[in-house]
């Protein structure tokens, strides 16, 4: 059966009608048939517009929350990153420290090696050579200088006992030749720690004495003695490590 369905299911027969009829008819159901079409299109727009805003709406509320969980853990992923660079650092800076303190090391172990190989003696932090030959106080000053040390300088009890176990008559690098009374060391400290002997510094029967010699003839402690600096005696270098 030839026909036109309309949206309720109803069907045109034209068969029978006269043309004009036919077409006044069949304009009638197609525009009718448009409307209705409209009429539903329209519904399932709305339908689907409401329920687009819907998604859209869940999928905002959805964002924001995964928001606010994301920007505390990138806080908290900030804070690390800092903080191991914080501890890269100080690991960095530890080992340019242990770099160093390690060629010091090494530098110093050489310089031992070095000094003891040539017969110095090592006492508390200080090498000390002690001269085979005789010299003048200036001659022996330049000696020690020569040998990148000074004429020894005395500070405390320990380094003179030390000094005065050697059993040797040795110029010291103490002298007053600057200002008579006035003792100073090679280096421009002052005197402040002293052992003279009984009686000295005595300028002895009234010569210039002005340059020190440690006199193990002197069985004490205290065995300084004030000298002509042109006397020749063995001398003894200090190096300080
Ligand atoms: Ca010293
Ligand atoms: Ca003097
Ligand atoms: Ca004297």
């Amino acid at each position: 059966m030839k026909g036109h369905r309309d949206e309720s299911g109803m069907v045109l027969d034209i068969r029978n009608l006269s043309s004009p009829a036919r077409s006044v008819g069949l304009n009638r159901f197609t525009n009718e048939s448009v409307e209705a079409a409209a009429s539903v299109s329209g519904g399932k727009l709305h339908k689907w517009i409401a329920g687009s805003f819907c998604l859209l709406c869940i999928l905002q509320a959805a964002l924001n929350v995964s928001l606010r969980l994301a920007l505390p853990l990138q806080d908290s992923m900030n804070k690390e990153r800092e903080e191991q660079k914080r501890q890269l650092d100080y690991i960095a800076s530890q080992l340019n420290f242990l770099t160093k303190e390690r060629e010091e090391l090494k530098r110093k172990l050489e310089d031992f090696a070095h000094y003891a190989q040539q017969g110095w003696l090592y006492f508390n932090g200080s090498f000390y050579y002690i001269s085979s030959i005789t010299k003048t106080w200036q001659d022996s000053r330049d000696d020690c200088l020569q040998r990148g040390a000074v004429l020894a300088i005395i500070s405390n009890t320990e380094e003179q006992e030390f000094i005065r176990l050697q059993q040797k008559v040795m110029w010291i690098g103490l002298t007053d030749r600057e200002t008579e009374g006035v003792w100073k060391w090679v280096d421009e400290t002052p005197l402040t720690a002293s052992f003279w002997y009984s009686g000295e510094p005595n300028n002895f029967k009234h010569r210039n004495e002005d340059c020190v010699v440690i006199n193990h003839y002197y069985d004490y402690e205290n065995n300084w003695n004030d000298a002509a600096c042109e006397n020749l005696n063995f001398w003894l270098c200090e190096k300080d490590m």
